[in-house]
């Protein structure tokens, strides 16, 4: 049985290979992947396991094969993906948590250590009626308009209470002596941009598609209006928040979720700063009316202040820097390879819904 290990499902998303590159350069934990797809920047020290995370039988040779002290819980499809296959998504969502907290509350109570899980959740659990009312309500704090409108954002804000039970009430009906709970902790990420890698599936994906589509020489047809505005982190601040929470003292943890933010922005500044560093740059807005109504049911701020003051949240990259210090450069290097190809139909996420 191994010890002092790591589990990251869904460990070939974008949110997984920052995980993994970080952890794997600590070295300080031997770090176990599953995905249903390899991943791809495959590293020595990580055992990688190709599967679901629906397979019981393979979560149940996980479990009997390492002693975890920490589970990243990131396998999930993402909120366009899940309105075009809801049930599916239900069942990787809520089926496939469901499967990681029960794992999670076995290994617990067998090594009497509670297991750390951490759960990324979503502005997407947030729900606004109307696009008026979300630009009123402005920045938001973890508590109010949680009316999801998609099945992504139901199924996450289910999660993050099942994951609070887990680990305050569950099995408290039960004559069990010395039960040891596991530790859920849960984090409301907003959109993400990365220099290394394009979401597949999600609504926020038209701020990383217009600058990798720059990047590229491509022409890019937004999906949202100019106006549109969201909350956005970039990946290393995202990695940063996930591996912070999974570190905080569990007392000085107040919440069983915190939001994490770093700037707010409209579809119309993100092209505005691109443009600043590929002027040829060619992005057009074409609404489309179901993506647009899931992005206007989102925040247009959130509000991050318990992170802030229980666990020492501070994103690293601000608004300048994020396109400045390291999208810009990332994504530049990252096609520096490539010849521009203008004549290249618009680049669009293969998620239109
Ligand atoms: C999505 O767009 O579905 C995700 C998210 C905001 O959680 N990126």
């Amino acid at each position: 049985m191994e010890k002092g290990c790591i589990l990251i499902t869904g460990a070939n998303g974008e949110i997984g290979h920052g995980l993994i590159r970080y952890l794997a350069h600590e070295g300080l934990y031997k770090i176990v992947a599953l995905d249903r797809s390899p991943i791809d920047d495959y590293q020595k020290s990580v055992d990688f396991y190709k599967g679901d995370i629906l397979d019981k039988n393979l979560i149940d040779e996980l479990n009997r094969k390492y002693n975890f002290t920490a589970i990243f819980h990131l396998a999930a499809i993402l909120s366009t993906g899940g309105e075009k296959e809801p049930l599916p998504a239900h069942r990787v969502n809520v089926e496939g948590s469901l499967n990681i907290l029960n794992l999670a509350d076995d290994q617990s109570n067998r090594t009497k250590t509670p297991v750390v899980v951490v759960f990324p959740s979503t502005i997407a659990a947030y729900g606004f009626a109307t696009p008026e009312q979300r630009i009123a309500a402005g920045k938001i704090d973890e508590h109010r308009y949680l009316d999801p409108i998609t099945m992504y954002g139901i199924n996450k804000l289910y999660i993050e209470h099942l994951g609070n039970y887990y680990s305050t009430r569950y099995r408290s009906f039960e004559d069990t002596p010395n039960l040891t709970r596991l530790d859920f902790r849960c984090v409301r990420l907003p959109g993400i941009m990365s220099s290394e890698s394009l979401p597949s599936g999600g609504t926020s994906d038209f701020g990383p598609e217009m600058i990798h589509a720059a990047a590229q020489g491509k022409p890019y047809e937004c999906f949202v209006t100019a106006e549109t505005r969201l909350p956005f982190i970039v990946m290393p601040d995202g990695v940063h928040s996930l591996i912070s929470i999974s570190r905080a003292s569990r007392r000085s943890l107040t919440k069983p979720v915190y939001n994490v933010g770093s700037f707010s922005i409209s579809a119309g500044e993100i092209r505005n700063e691109v443009l600043k560093y590929f002027p040829k740059a060619e992005i057009t807005f074409k609404p489309n009316p179901k993506r647009l109504a899931i992005v206007d049911s989102w925040p247009v701020d959130v509000d991050d202040s318990a992170a802030r003051k229980d666990w020492g949240w501070r994103p690293e990259f601000d608004r300048e820097g994020a396109f400045k210090n390291y999208l810009i450069p990332g994504i530049t290097r990252r096609y520096a390879s490539q010849r521009p190809q203008q004549s290249s139909p618009p680049l669009q996420s293969t998620d239109r819904a």
